[in-house]
């Protein structure tokens, strides 16, 4: 397949990482298309392992290159640091990264920003605190720094200067440096990526090179935490869906793939509605056997059930094609598990949510399955074929372990 996506199906942190990983060996390009640092793709190469915030997931033993796209909001210095910790162990990789010049930078401005929002927000919406928020709120204003911006210097010191005097009315001096050392602080990073290698590329300069090789597009965080689709406000502030590629000028409906990714059961990192949410010390376990702690903040993710209602309705606002299924293996040993079958809304049962609000207003209707002690055992088998029958896709793939080839392909 020439070109495909990765899509979390949930609320991220569904193994995203290392199923791009698996595929990425065998794709000349692997595009992330949106988010920031806030995403956190473990990946492992030669038994190590790497956490990937900005970097695509590229396999660094190929000669496969990543682009971060238009749709991304990239903080420079993470991007470096990154960058230099692949270049420790694969001399000479920075050059094999490409970024958008169309692209928006998130600046320490937008760090402190979203740390003292969440501070004075009634209800924290349990953010990353890498300023993603305040810097896609600065693009919607219009306010944002588009990295083209780092080669034409008199028009981004304008831009930081317009940019302060908003930010200094309404935060007064709390967000740290002016704009001058800003300005030098972002032609210092500039000079360190150029140094490194990287290139600045847009996406029309590359879409020959992407058509006639392939493309691997990597989704961040997962449909339930999309902007627009997601259970807002408790959401991140870019494109978690397949539709983001746009960003990247691909079309959905030219992708020969789109991979929902999903783990056996749901987990969630932040603030809102989780309606399979257990509480009980079966979700301390799962929480310890599937080392459920953000890759990004360390934060204890919160653990529940499968919850079907949720991934048909991630199905309808992604359009996949498959499913693939991961951490199966972490549910082995438990006696009986429980599957979200349908919501309860106001009286009614529903398949799937008409909205993401009615995601709020839900009560789990749980089926109860014979737990499985392995997942070659039949219990298993069974799991995946309620999935299957239930969301109309097939589950292409199962992955039992952190390891990039503990994959089985179903046929
Ligand atoms: P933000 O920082 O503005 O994007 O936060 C808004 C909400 O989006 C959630 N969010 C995430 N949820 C799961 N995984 C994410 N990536 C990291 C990881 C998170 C971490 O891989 O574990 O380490 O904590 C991610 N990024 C954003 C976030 O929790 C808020 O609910
Ligand atoms: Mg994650």
């Amino acid at each position: 397949m020439k070109s495909i996506a990765v899509i979390g199906a949930q609320w991220g942190d569904e193994g995203k990482g290392k199923i791009v990983n698996y595929f990425a060996r065998d794709y000349h390009w692997v595009v992330r298309f949106s988010g920031g640092a806030n995403a956190g793709h473990t990946i492992y190469v030669n038994n190590k392992k790497y956490v990937n915030h900005l970097l695509p997931s590229i396999d660094p033993r190929t000669e496969s290159l990543g682009f971060l796209g238009a749709g991304m909001v990239i903080d420079l210095e993470q991007l470096i640091r990154e960058i230099e910790t692949l270049e420790y162990d694969f001399p000479g990789i920075g050059s094999r990264f490409y970024i958008d010049p169309e692209a928006f930078a998130v600046l320490p401005w937008h760090k402190e920003q979203d740390r003292l929002l969440e501070s004075m927000r009634k209800k924290p919406i349990g953010t990353t605190g890498k300023g993603i928020g305040p810097a896609c709120t600065d693009k919607v204003s219009r306010e944002g720094i588009k990295l083209y911006l780092l080669e034409d210097e008199p028009a981004l010191k304008e831009r930081l200067e317009n940019m302060y005097t908003l930010k200094k009315e309404l935060f007064g001096g709390r967000l740290g440096m002016n704009p001058e050392e800003m300005f030098g602080y972002l032609l210092s990073l500039r000079d360190k990526l150029i140094e490194i290698g990287v290139n600045f590329t847009s996406s029309i300069d590359l879409s020959k090179s992407f058509r006639e090789g392939s493309v691997l597009f990597e989704g961040a965080q997962g449909v339930m935490l999309d902007l627009d689709f997601g259970t807002y406000p408790f959401v991140t502030s870019s494109s978690c869906t397949v539709h983001g590629v746009t960003s990247v000028g691909f079309s959905a409906s030219e992708l020969d793939a789109v991979f929902g990714v999903i783990k056996a059961y749901t987990t969630r990192v932040g603030s809102g509605v989780f309606p399979t949410e257990e509480d009980s010390s079966i979700a301390d376990t799962i929480r310890e056997r599937g080392v459920e702690f953000g890759a990004t903040t360390g934060r204890p993710r919160r653990i529940g059930w499968l919850d079907l209602p949720a991934i048909k309705y991630a199905i309808a606002r992604s359009a996949f094609t498959h499913l693939i299924i991961t951490k199966g293996d972490v549910l082995s040993g438990l006696d009986e598990v429980k599957v979200c079958v349908a919501y309860e809304i106001d009286g009614k049962e529903k398949a799937v949510p008409s909205t993401s609000h009615e995601l709020f207003k839900a009560r789990p209707v749980y089926r109860t399955l014979k737990g499985w002690s392995s997942i070659s055992d039949r219990a298993f088998a069974e799991y995946i074929q309620l999935i299957e029958s239930e969301t109309g896709l097939q589950v292409s793939h199962i992955s039992y372990g952190p390891g990039t080839d503990e994959i089985l392909k179903r046929s």
